[in-house]
């Protein structure tokens, strides 16, 4: 637990329009915005972001689907990010997430649930490394002491 925790989102569909609530969300909960771009990611990039999917049933639709549009690589910080974050995403199928949670609130298959978000600190450390090797801009926000005691 940290206040300097840090979580990889990454909202899929972008066609959708659906990525500026997405931010909004993360915004309003207090988390702080540290990197962000709009990726166009090829196979070979999915395949390592997903390694440990590798070989199940899913895992050639998810790496076709996902290489097929933009997704927007983003990685919000702030006190216990990775598992907040996946709070606010919901279930991984939509079916059993609650509504007021994004995948509740805008997902209905489990192939198209609109949003990744990081399960664990080690995996959150391990895709910000892969999908922003350039590394991440630091500043100062004068927000932190209303939102942390
Ligand atoms: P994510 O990594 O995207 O945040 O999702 P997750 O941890 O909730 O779920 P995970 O098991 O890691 O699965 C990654 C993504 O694969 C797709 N999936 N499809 N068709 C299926 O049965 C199935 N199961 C998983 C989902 O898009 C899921 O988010």
């Amino acid at each position: 637990m940290s206040v300097q925790e840090r979580t990889y989102i990454m909202p899929d569909g972008v066609q959708r329009g659906l990525v500026g609530n997405i931010i909004s969300r993360f915004e309003q909960r207090g988390f702080k915005l540290i990197a962000l771009k709009l990726v166009h990611a090829t196979p070979e990039h999915l395949e390592k972001h997903y390694a440990d999917l590798k070989g199940k049933p899913f895992f050639p639709g998810l790496i076709k689907y996902m290489a097929s549009g933009p997704v927007v690589a983003m990685v919000w910080q702030g006190l216990d990010a990775v598992k907040t974050g996946r709070v606010m995403l919901g279930a991984t199928n939509p079916l059993a997430s609650a509504p007021g949670t994004i995948r509740g609130d805008f997902a209905l298959a489990v192939g198209r649930n609109i949003c990744h978000g990081s399960d664990a600190v080690e995996s959150a450390e391990k895709e910000i490394a892969l999908w922003f090797p350039e590394g991440i801009t630091q500043y100062e926000s004068t927000l932190a002491g209303w939102i942390f005691e």
